[in-house]
């Protein structure tokens, strides 16, 4: 199985397709010239301010940097790539109020880097969940280009349905060779690791990771984008942060929406209100409406 490729103006439909079948897959041409010479610049500045890892998952040649929508303008823009969103919207939607960043980094592997063990990111969340149920997906972005030698993701398509104890064979793997400006998108379930860096320059990645909105972010956005910072962000780019209340009640502060205590519009008084998905408002409205306690029982069911 290859992982299938398509370019940037793709129906969003057919990528979706892929990564529904393949557990992965690569879109190319996503950032301008002038977007990739700005990011070729903003991950340099990064990178020689950082030492190398220690430890063997996350290497000993590789450097990582996060809070990336912090320190990066063009990573603000890839954050909310239109492609991306449609994906993330078609795999965390069902399962969630609304997702949101779960991580960014920079990781960029170096000469003489070893292979990265295979594994699913997933593992993160200590929890089992089915098979069509995704916790997290991320995208990987190319800074440079992605080749073999300079240790291109190594991905198993098809593996995001594999039992959870089988391990990939050798000709299972691919990797995920694609030119700068380009993202390889593959679901928290997916099999995959960095690969071996064979050459003598360093080959730069962006992961961008997103999650179910009730999860716990793998990197605090709250502390790592500074509240001076997150205030001048597009709105969208707040609410991924995790500036929203999950409905019905997870996140907010004092009762209210975050997003408007950091966009300094919160209410003057504290003044709790509901944030209640649509169903649950049928219900509540209905159980009002009649006093009627077996719809309250069926709330209750609803919630669990
Ligand atoms: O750098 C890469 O290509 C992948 C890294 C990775 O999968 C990880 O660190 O979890
Ligand atoms: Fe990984």
């Amino acid at each position: 199985m290859e992982i299938q490729k398509f370019k940037h103006d793709a129906d969003p439909k057919k990528v979706i397709a892929a990564v529904v079948r393949d557990g992965a897959v690569i879109v190319e041409g996503a950032l301008s010239g002038e977007d990739l010479e700005l990011l070729d610049r903003e991950t340099n500045y990064l990178l020689d301010r950082v030492d190398n890892c220690q430890g063997v998952f996350h290497g000993y040649q590789t450097k990582r940097v996060g809070g990336l929508v912090a320190k990066s303008k063009v990573a603000q823009k890839m954050a909310l790539d239109p492609i991306v969103l449609d994906v993330m919207d078609h795999f965390l939607l069902p399962n969630c109020s609304d997702y949101q960043i779960n991580l960014t980094q920079l990781i960029s592997i170096g000469p003489n880097e070893k292979q990265q063990i295979l594994h699913p990111d997933e593992g993160l969340f200590p929890y089992e969940h089915s098979r069509d149920h995704q916790a997290m997906i991320n995208v990987m972005w190319a800074v440079d280009e992605f080749t073999k030698e300079n240790g291109a993701t190594r991905v198993a398509p098809g593996s995001h349905v594999w039992d959870r104890d089988r391990s990939a064979s050798p000709e299972e793997v691919m990797q995920a060779e694609m030119p700068k400006g380009s993202f390889l998108i593959y679901l928290g379930s997916t099999v995959h690791g960095g690969g071996a860096n064979q050459t003598d320059k360093y080959r730069r990645g962006i992961v961008m990771s997103y999650c179910l909105g009730w999860l716990r972010q793998a990197e605090n956005q709250y502390l790592a984008v500074p509240t001076e910072v997150a205030r001048t962000l597009p709105e969208r780019l707040q609410q991924l942060l995790g500036y929203f209340v999950h409905k019905p009640n997870l996140g907010a502060v004092d009762g209210q929406d975050p997003i408007c205590l950091l966009q300094g519009r919160g209410d003057e008084k504290v003044s709790f209100r509901d944030f209640m998905t649509k169903e649950a408002q049928e219900l509540l409205d209905k159980h009002y409406q009649e006093e009627d306690s077996a719809a309250w029982s069926d709330l209750k069911k609803g919630a669990a």
